[in-house]
C-alpha cells in the first residue's frame, strides 16, 4: 500500500469535514489530532481485516499473553511510524502550518500499567506483530489508569487518571463479542448416569463486552489484536421495571458493584491481601478471554484433542492464574470432558513468568475468600491441590514439611505461584539471575520437582518506541553510519563498534546528545522554571520509587557530595544535574516520604548561591511512557542501584543504554547481562553481589549502626535528616532515619554507600574525558541489539510457546 502525499492531506481535509463539518481554518488542534488519528486507523484496519482472515483460515497456533497491565503510552507516533507514514504525516502537516508533536501530544497515554511488568506486555506487542508472529493480548479496559502524579509542597498526591475522557480512537467496542462471567453463588453436584456434573446456582452475573485495540507490526501487513475487557451490568439484571419501587436503590448498587470490576487499575501496593475488587478483576478477564478464545477455536476445529497445538496462552505473573482452574471449568463443565483430558489440555496450553523474587509480591488469597466468591473454581483448586500432594506423596513419602511448603492451598490460603507452576508447562524468569534465584532459592522445591519447566527469558524493549521513535536524532545518526538495516535487525547495531572512538561520529554523537538534553532542559525550564546546565551531566534515576530501588542511596550520595562542595566551594566537581521521576503506591508510606526528601533536598540546593550551580537536583512529576521518551535521549548516566538480588530483570536499564547513556549499577537483573556484553570498561559496577545479600538474609552479620558508626560521611547525611538541616517542618525524615538504623537497613543502603560514592567520584573523572567517555556511550548503543524484545520474542516464541509467523498478504 503505498499512499500519496496528496492523497493523505485530501483524505485528511476529509475527515476534518466528515467528522466535525470543519474547515482546517476552523478546526481545534483536538479535531486535528481526531481526524489524523482515524484516519491512520482506517489504514490499520484494513490489514486487521485481512491479517484475522489469514489467521482464521491458516491453521498456524496463535498465542494469548495474559496481563492485567498493558502500559502502551500513546499510540498515534508508534502507529505512524509502523505504518511508515511518519514522514509522509510530518510533510502534510507541515504544509497545513500543523506541528505533528503538538498534535502528538494531545494524546493521553493508556496508562494501564504500573511500571515494568506492563511496559513489558506492550513491547511484546509491539515485536509480536512486527515478527509476522500470530499474538495478542488479553487485559482489562480500565477506565482509570495508573493514577496521575501531583507534587504539592513536595508530597505526591493521586488524582485519576481520566484517560478515556475524550473517547479514544484507536478502540473498537464489540457488543456481539460480549461473554457472561459469574460471581458468588453455589455449585450444584448431580449424578447423571454415574457421572457427576456441576452446576453453578444463584451467581451474580457480570457482562464482559470486548474493546479491541488493534496491534500494527512495523513494515509488514500484521495487525494483531489487544482485547480489553470492559465490566457492565447485564441488561436483563438492571432492567428497572423488573426491580419493584422499593428496589430502585439495588438495581443502581448493582449496576455500580458490576461496573466497579473494571474501574480502575489497582496500584502494586503489599496491601492486595482481601481485596475481593482486585480477585473480581483477575477472574473477570481471565474468565471472558478464555471464553472468547474457546468460541473462536470451536468455528474453527471439531475437537478439543488439539488444543494446545493451536493456541498457546501466556500468563503475566500470577495475576491471570486463574487461567488453570478456569480452563479446567470450561473443558469439563462446558465441553463435558474429563478431568485428566482437561488436565492434559490445559498443561500444554499454559506458560508463566514470574517477574519477582519479593516475597511481599507474592499473591495469596484467603480460602474463604476465593471460595465465595468463585465456589467452582474453589473446588478445582482443591482438586488440583488433592492431586498434586498426592505426586509429591508418592515422590517424598512422608516429607511431611516439603509437601506443606509446596502445597497449592496451605496455612489457609490459596498460593497462587504454586498453582501457576503445577498448571503449566513453562516456568521462565525475566533475566539469567533472576532465574537462577527462583531454581535455586524461590522456587527450589519446584525446580526440584519439576527441573524441565523451568527457563530464562531476558527481558528486552522494543527498539522502535524506544530508539527510532524515541530519539530521532540519534536514530538518523546511526542510519547515517552503518545503513538502516538495524531497524529490522536490531542486532546490527553493534556494526557501530567500529565507531566507537572515530572522533567525527564522536562528535556527531555529542551534538545529537546535547540537542536532547537541551530539549529536555527546556521542558524543565517551562515547567518548573528551573534552569540547568546542559553541559553537566544528566544523572537520572526514573523508575517506581520502591525500598529495595534505592532511591535513598542516590539521595545520600547527593547530600555527601553537596555536604563537599559546601565545606570546599573549589572543590573540582564535574557539574551535575540529578533527575528523578516515578511514582510511590498510595499506600507506601516510605516511598512517598522519599519523595518528599528528593523534593526538600532539591529546594535546599537549588536555591544555594553558594556552590556555583554545580549541582542540581530536579523531580519530574507524573513520571510516564511519554514522559520517558524525552529523559532517556537526554540521559548521561543510568541509575540501576537495586539491592543486588532484589530486580528480577529491570527494562529502563536497557531504555537508556539503547540511548548512548553509561550504567552505574549493581550487579542485579538484567545489569549483569548488560555487563556482559560492554563490558568492564563501559558501565560502573559497584556494590554486594547477589550472593552476598543472600548470605547476609540467611546467616546474618551485618548491623546498620557499625556503619553509622564509623563512617562520618554516613553519621553525617543520617544526622542531616533529623537535626533541622532540611527544612522538616514535620519532623517526618525521622522515619527514614529510624528505618535505617532500627530496621537494620533491609536494602543494605549503608553497606553499599561507600563503595556507590567511590564509584561515581570514578564516573565524575571519566565523563572529564569526553573522548573516552563518547566511546563508552557507543558500546552501549552497539551492543543493545542484543536487548531488542524481537530477540525476547523470538526465542518465546520458538522455547515456549512453539509459534510461527504467518505472513500477511497486502489485502
Ligand atoms: C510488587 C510489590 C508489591 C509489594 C511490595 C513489594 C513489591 C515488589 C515488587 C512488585 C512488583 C512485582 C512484579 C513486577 O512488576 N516485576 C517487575 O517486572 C519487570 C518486567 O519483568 C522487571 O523488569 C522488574 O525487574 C520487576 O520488578
Amino acid at each position: 500500500m503505498t499512499i500519496s502525499k496528496e492523497n493523505f492531506k485530501k483524505t485528511f481535509l476529509e475527515k476534518l469535514a466528515t467528522m466535525y463539518g470543519k474547515s482546517i481554518e476552523e478546526a481545534s488542534d483536538i479535531d486535528k489530532y481526531m481526524a489524523l488519528a482515524s484516519l491512520v486507523r482506517d489504514y490499520i484496519n484494513k490489514k486487521w481485516v485481512q491479517t484475522n482472515k489469514q489467521y482464521m483460515e491458516s491453521g498456524e497456533k496463535e498465542v494469548y499473553y495474559f496481563s492485567l497491565e498493558f502500559l502502551l503510552g500513546k499510540l498515534l507516533g508508534s502507529n505512524l511510524l509502523n505504518m511508515q507514514l511518519t514522514e509522509l504525516c510530518k510533510e502534510v502537516l507541515a504544509e497545513l502550518n500543523i506541528d505533528i508533536n503538538e498534535i502528538e501530544n494531545l494524546e493521553s497515554d493508556a496508562g494501564l500499567g504500573n511500571g515494568g511488568l506492563g511496559r513489558l506486555a506492550a513491547c511484546f506487542l509491539d515485536s509480536l506483530a512486527s515478527l509476522h508472529l500470530p499474538g495478542h493480548g488479553c487485559g482489562i479496559r480500565y477506565k482509570y489508569g495508573l493514577f496521575e502524579q501531583k507534587i504539592v509542597d513536595g508530597y505526591q498526591v493521586e488524582l485519576p487518571d481520566n484517560w478515556l475522557r475524550d473517547g479514544n480512537v484507536w478502540e473498537i467496542r464489540k457488543p456481539d463479542k460480549a461473554v457472561e462471567v459469574k460471581f458468588g453463588g453455589n455449585v450444584k453436584v448431580d449424578n447423571v448416569d454415574g457421572r457427576l456434573t456441576f452446576t453453578h446456582e444463584n451467581y451474580e452475573s457480570v457482562l464482559a463486552v470486548p474493546y479491541d485495540i488493534p496491534i500494527a507490526g512495523y513494515n509488514n501487513n500484521t495487525v494483531n489484536t489487544l482485547r480489553l475487557w470492559s465490566a457492565e451490568a447485564a441488561k436483563k439484571d438492571f432492567d428497572f421495571s423488573s426491580f419493584s419501587r422499593g428496589d430502585y436503590m439495588k438495581a443502581v448498587e448493582y449496576k455500580y458493584s458490576v461496573e466497579a470490576i473494571s474501574q480502575v487499575l489497582y496500584p502494586d501496593d503489599s496491601y492486595y491481601e482481601n481485596r475481593v475488587l482486585r480477585l473480581k478483576q483477575q477472574y473477570f478477564f481471565v474468565s471472558a478471554g478464555l471464553q472468547s478464545i474457546v468460541r473462536r477455536y470451536k468455528k474453527k476445529y471439531k475437537s478439543f484433542s488439539h488444543f494446545s497445538d493451536k493456541i498457546a496462552i501466556h500468563i503475566n505473573d500470577t495475576h491471570p492464574t486463574l487461567a488453570i482452574p478456569e480452563l479446567m471449568r470450561i473443558l469439563m463443565d462446558e465441553e463435558g470432558m474429563g478431568w485428566d483430558d482437561a488436565w492434559k489440555i490445559t498443561t500444554n496450553a499454559i506458560s508463566y513468568t514470574n517477574h519477582t523474587i519479593m516475597s511481599e509480591a507474592l499473591e495469596k488469597w484467603p480460602i474463604e475468600t476465593l471460595r465465595s466468591l468463585l465456589p467452582r473454581i474453589y473446588m478445582i483448586i482443591h482438586e488440583i491441590n488433592e492431586r498434586f500432594c498426592r505426586e509429591l506423596w508418592n515422590k517424598y513419602p512422608g516429607d511431611w514439611d516439603r509437601i506443606s511448603r509446596m502445597a497449592v492451598i496451605a496455612d489457609g490460603y490459596v498460593k497462587m505461584a504454586h498453582l501457576a507452576v503445577v498448571g503449566s508447562y513453562s516456568v521462565n524468569g525475566v533475566a539469567k539471575i533472576h532465574t537462577r534465584i527462583l531454581k535455586q532459592e524461590v522456587m527450589k522445591d519446584f525446580h526440584d520437582f519439576y527441573p524441565y519447566k523451568f527457563n530464562n527469558k531476558t527481558n528486552g524493549i522494543t527498539h522502535r518506541r524506544w530508539l527510532l521513535k524515541a530519539n530521532p536524532l540519534l536514530s538518523s545518526l546511526i542510519t547515517d553510519t552503518i545503513g538502516p538495516s538495524w531497524i529490522n535487525h536490531p542486532w546490527d547495531l553493534i556494526n557501530l563498534i567500529k565507531y566507537a572512538d572515530n572522533s567525527s561520529f564522536q562528535d556527531e554523537l555529542a551534538k545529537v546528545k546535547l540537542q536532547n538534553k537541551s530539549s529536555l532542559a527546556k521542558l524543565i525550564k517551562d515547567k518548573y522554571n528551573l534552569d540547568i546546565d546542559i553541559h553537566s551531566i544528566f544523572d537520572v534515576q526514573v523508575k517506581r520509587i520502591h525500598a529495595y530501588k534505592r532511591q535513598l542511596l542516590n539521595v545520600f550520595h547527593i547530600m555527601d557530595l553537596y555536604n563537599r562542595v559546601r565545606e570546599n566551594p573549589y572543590l573540582d566537581i564535574t557539574p551535575r544535574t540529578f533527575i528523578f521521576g516515578g511514582k510511590a503506591a498510595p499506600g507506601y508510606y516510605l516511598a512517598k516520604l522519599t519523595i518528599k526528601l528528593i523534593n526538600t533536598l532539591a529546594s535546599v540546593i537549588n536555591n544555594d548561591k553558594t556552590i556555583q550551580d554545580k549541582i542540581k537536583v530536579v523531580f519530574l512529576e507524573n513520571y510516564s511512557v511519554s514522559l520517558a521518551e524525552m529523559v532517556f535521549p537526554a540521559s548521561d548516566v543510568s541509575e540501576q542501584i537495586s539491592t543486588a538480588s532484589k530486580e528480577a530483570s529491570g527494562t529502563g536499564n536497557m531504555k537508556f543504554m539503547m540511548n548512548g547513556a553509561v550504567t552505574i549499577g549493581t550487579l542485579d537483573g538484567a545489569n549483569i547481562e548488560i555487563k556482559d556484553e560492554v563490558g568492564n570498561d563501559n558501565i560502573f559496577i559497584f556494590g554486594l553481589t547477589a550472593d552476598e545479600v543472600l548470605n547476609f538474609y540467611h546467616y546474618g552479620g551485618y548491623n546498620a549502626w557499625d556503619i553509622y558508626n564509623s563512617d562520618s560521611r554516613v553519621k553525617t547525611i543520617l544526622n542531616q535528616l533529623i537535626n533541622g538541616f532540611l527544612p522538616n517542618a514535620n519532623d517526618e525524615f525521622k522515619n527514614i532515619f529510624n528505618y535505617l538504623l532500627y530496621n537494620n537497613d533491609e536494602f543494605f543502603v549503608l553497606k553499599d554507600f561507600s563503595a556507590y560514592v567511590d564509584t561515581q567520584n570514578r564516573l565524575d573523572h571519566r565523563f572529564r574525558n569526553k573522548s573516552k567517555w563518547l566511546t563508552m556511550g557507543v558500546h552501549n548503543i552497539a551492543h543493545s541489539g542484543k536487548f531488542s524484545s524481537d530477540g525476547t520474542i523470538n526465542e518465546y516464541a520458538v522455547g515456549i510457546w512453539k509459534i510461527k509467523p504467518v505472513f500477511i498478504s497486502e489485502e
